[in-house]
């Protein structure tokens, strides 16, 4: 399957996963998680064999396009959803991850600034990064520094409301922060975390990133022990070996706090990557987006793969 030769439009993202649900509905069914600010529904597909029934499978959350201008993102979570789909029935690797997994993909977690973005005369946008909810002083909260993991702990985000790394009023301050959360919260079932890996993608300075990005620190009491960090480190540097990225701890690339990984790890124990696509550019020509995109195939089939490692 090729990429797509055009960047999707919201509309034009709601409509490819209707007509994926249409063509395979036997293992594709799509869920609205919650609305955004200006009251867009946040969308994904969940991907598996008998996919309307909860089987007792390990799970994996892939979300894109947290960072509005990021635009490469959503074609990759599109992309893999058609991999997934596609393959199913022809090939085996992709038939028996399907068969053994749930697999929820959302491509745009960000719909109001991805849109806002779109909105241009250019092929370019609008340099677009975080939500379009108002604030004190400006516009816009960063989704990726409103997480509820040692938030506004330890720098790398903002309480300056025109900044692009702006926290929020609180973790979880931002509607958009509050459905991805509540999703990964209704993943627990019986007491246990369904969801065995998380991946946030972003663009563009080519990396594969593992928590945590608020310390420096590779272990952390109680928090990330020797053996987890290892399990990160290895994966990371495995998926790294297939898309050419640079793998390290998040905190290597700079300090961050309130971002989805740390949480995800931190307060649900899902072993969490970030990517940073490649591209040079949040905007790079629509004549390049299959192959960048094909480029980290193989990390995303590998990582969900991963799912159901004995850690
Ligand atoms: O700063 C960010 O949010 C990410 N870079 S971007 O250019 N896409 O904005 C990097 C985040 C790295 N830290 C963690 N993933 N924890
Ligand atoms: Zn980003």
């Amino acid at each position: 399957a090729q990429a797509a030769t055009s960047y999707h439009t919201y509309a034009e993202m709601q409509a490819e996963l209707n007509s994926v649900v249409a063509a395979y509905p036997q293992i594709a069914q799509k869920f609205v998680a919650g609305k955004s600010y200006q009251g867009r529904d946040i969308v994904g597909l969940k991907i598996s064999d008998n996919v309307a029934t909860d089987e007792n499978e390990p799970e994996v959350l892939y979300i894109a396009n947290i960072h509005a201008r990021e635009r490469l993102t959503a074609e990759q979570a599109l992309d893999y959803i058609g991999q997934l789909t596609q393959g199913y029935g022809s090939n085996s690797r992709i038939t028996d991850l399907v068969n053994s997994r749930e697999i929820y993909v959302m491509p745009m977690v960000n719909p109001d600034g991805q849109v806002y973005d779109m909105t241009s005369d250019t092929q370019a946008g609008r340099n677009w990064r975080k939500n379009r909810q108002p604030n004190s002083t400006s516009t816009g909260t960063d989704l990726n520094r409103n997480f509820g993991y040692r938030w506004g702990c330890c720098g790398g985000s903002s309480g300056t409301g025109s900044s692009e790394t702006y926290r929020g009023t609180a973790a979880e301050s931002a509607p958009e922060t509050k459905v991805i959360a509540n999703f990964v919260r209704s993943r627990v079932v019986g007491g246990k975390q369904q969801l065995k890996i998380f991946l946030d993608i972003h663009s563009e300075a080519e990396l594969v990133l593992w928590p945590f990005g608020y310390t420096y620190s590779d272990t952390v009491a109680g928090a990330m022990s020797s053996d987890e960090e290892a399990t990160h480190r290895t994966i990371g540097r495995e998926l790294a070996g297939t898309n050419g990225f640079t793998p390290e701890q998040s905190s290597d690339l700079y300090i961050t706090d309130g971002t989805t990984d740390d949480w995800t790890w931190g307060n649900q124990r899902i072993f969490s990557f970030t990517f940073e696509l490649g591209g040079g550019s949040f905007y790079p020509p629509p004549s390049a987006i299959d192959t960048q995109v094909a480029r980290s195939r193989e990390a995303l089939l590998r990582l969900t793969a991963y799912a159901d490692c004995p850690y």
